[in-house]
Formats: C-alpha cells, structure tokens, sequence
C-alpha cells in the first residue's frame, strides 16, 4: 500500500444522454487535465486509470413514456456498472467521473454488486429520485435514486436496457446533502420513506461540521457499510462551481463542499465516489469552467486524504542545518 493507504482507480464515464445539454461528455477529460492524477500521487496515493468507457449507439432511442434515451442510458450503465467492479475487485477506491448523474445507476450498481451493502452519501442540489412517472422532465439524471432503491421497486416499469438492474440500496442508508431544488414529488417520496435530508436550511442552521458529524453518526449506528458517495458538482454555489447544467442558487461554498469529502475521507469508509455534471459548455467564460473543474479536482483530493493544513508522508525528514 501507498503511504497513505489509498489506491485510487479512476473511470472515465463521458456520457450525457440523462439529459439535452451537450458537453457534460466532456468532464472526464477536463479532470484529468487539471492534474488530478499527479495531485493524487503526490499527497501519497497509488491512482490507477482505467480509461475512458466507449458507449453503443442506439439509432432509435424513442422516448418510452416520458423517459428520454432509455435504451442508452440502460446500456451506459450497465458498462459503467461491469468498470466498477472491476476496479473494486482490483482493490481500489472507485473513482467515476461524470458524466451526467444518471451514471449514479451504473456506479452503485456495480459497487455494491462488488463490496455488498452501502452507505449513500448524495450531495445535489437535486434529489434526483423521480420515477419514470413523477419525472416531470423525463431525464433520467433526475432519476437515478429510484431505480437502485429497494422501496421503490414497485413504482418502476420494465424499460428497454434496464431489466440488468438490481435495486440495492436501503432508504435508511440515504443521506442528502445540499438540497435545494425538489420536485413535489420528490418532496413526497422523500418524507414517505423518511429519508435523511440535510438541505441547505440544515447546513444554514447547524453548520457544515455539524452536518458531516450527524451524517456519519446516521449512517454509522447500525453497522459500518462501505460508504458510496455521489457528488453533483451542482451542489456547490454557481458563483464558485458555474459550467454545469442546472446550476441553483444558494449553494454550498467552496469550504463547505471541500469539507464534506475531507470529513468523509476519514472515516476510512469511502469505498466509491462520484463526481458528475461538470460541463464545460455551460460556463459563459474559461474562468468559469476553470473554476468549476478545479473545485472538481479539490472535492476529489479532500476525499483521498488532503487536509488544508498540509500534508507530510509518515516517512518525512527535516534536513539539519549546514
Ligand atoms: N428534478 C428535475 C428532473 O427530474 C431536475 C433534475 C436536475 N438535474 C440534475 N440533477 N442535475 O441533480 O428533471
Ligand atoms: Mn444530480
Ligand atoms: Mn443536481
Ligand atoms: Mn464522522
């Protein structure tokens, strides 16, 4: 093992189809221009990447109901899910960079199909948990929850691509962080399976810290799963975080969103991460995308043992003088 403990294996997922805007694709490669690899070796840990994922083409992807692009997006995510457990049973932290936030299916699929049970930690400004027909868009990234959660395995209809998936997660190992764009719908399904919900009201009265502590608290009173975390890089203030598609005011700041993924890091439980819905195309200008990715970049070193204060490996010496 590295001196930090941590092997990372990082999938690129450049898909788009859970949604209209073009250039979500694009995320994967925009991260690791950035440097995140070096930066990951160089506070300690082994990375290995394992690419990006090539996805089929369907020429007639008809909307089924009102859900858009079904056939890709089934079949997107069950690669998405066969990459993961490869990585896992390689025995890295998955790291999947997005791609739009329907990847969600693919990524907890395939993580729990590798380790078993989870912890989800959902940081969003969406609650991303309509059904096929609560959607009021149709965009399966709305929707990713409803498909691998155990309680609502009844409200979903049989859709081309998507008989491979095995609902996996339990309401009550779901935590929510940064809400503050709910569909009614969703508001409905969320008190009715009295999922655990950190709005942006809950970071504004108990404080981030606070927050991190009583998630993980949550999450750890039963028995310690192997923690999933998904995080929608619009769950941080479009002043900091603006190439994304649906940007919603009133988000986390920088500190925040940094926070959450340094909290979680120690835990020592972060099993997969999630880091979707960066789109360069929507930035008005470079300092916009830059801004973005690099939060991107920080949010995923904050999960891998980077602390603001410095980092020094175990083995590190101080010259003497002369
Ligand atoms: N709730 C809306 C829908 O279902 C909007 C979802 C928006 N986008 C995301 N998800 N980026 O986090 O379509
Ligand atoms: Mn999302
Ligand atoms: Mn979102
Ligand atoms: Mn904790």
């Amino acid at each position: 093992l590295p001196p930090s403990g941590r092997s990372v294996g990082i999938i690129g997922a450049g898909f788009s189809k859970g949604q209209p805007r073009d250039g979500v694709e694009r995320g994967p490669d925009l991260i690791r221009a950035a440097g995140l690899r070096d930066k990951l070796q160089g506070q300690g840990c082994a990375v290995k990447d394992y690419g990006n994922l090539a996805f089929e083409e369907f020429a007639n992807d008809e909307p089924v109901g009102r859900v858009k692009n079904v056939r890709s997006v089934g079949s997107a995510n069950q690669r998405l899910s066969e990459a993961v457990q490869a990585v896992k049973r390689d025995g890295h932290t998955s790291v999947m960079l997005g791609g739009d936030h329907s990847l969600a299916i693919g990524s907890i699929h395939g993580h729990s199909a590798a380790v078993g049970e989870l912890s989800v930690v959902w940081v969003d400004a969406h609650a991303d948990i309509n059904t096929p027909l609560t959607s009021p868009t149709g965009n399966i990234h709305g929707q990713p929850l409803s498909y691998v959660l155990y309680e609502l395995q009844s409200k979903i209809p049989v859709l081309p691509n998507f008989s491979w998936i095995k609902p996996c997660v339990s309401a009550k190992d779901l935590v929510y962080i940064g809400l503050r764009d709910v569909d009614p719908s969703e508001h409905h399904l969320l008190k009715l399976l009295g999922v655990k919900v950190f709005s942006m009201t809950e970071v504004d009265q108990l404080g981030v810290s606070k927050v991190m502590e009583e998630t993980c608290d949550y999450l750890s009173a039963r028995v310690k799963k192997p923690i999933h975390l998904s995080y929608d890089i619009d769950a941080i203030d479009p002043s900091v975080t603006p190439a994304t598609g649906t940007p919603v005011v009133g988000g986390l700041s920088y500190r925040e969103g940094v926070y959450i993924s340094e909290h979680l890091s120690q835990t020592g439980l972060l099993s997969a991460v999630d880091l979707v819905e960066v789109n360069p195309l929507r930035g008005r200008t470079e300092q916009d995308v830059q801004s973005t990715v690099h939060t991107a970049v920080d949010v995923l070193l904050g999960c891998f043992g980077r602390r603001r204060e410095g980092n020094h490996s175990p083995s590190h010496r101080v010259p003497d003088l002369q």
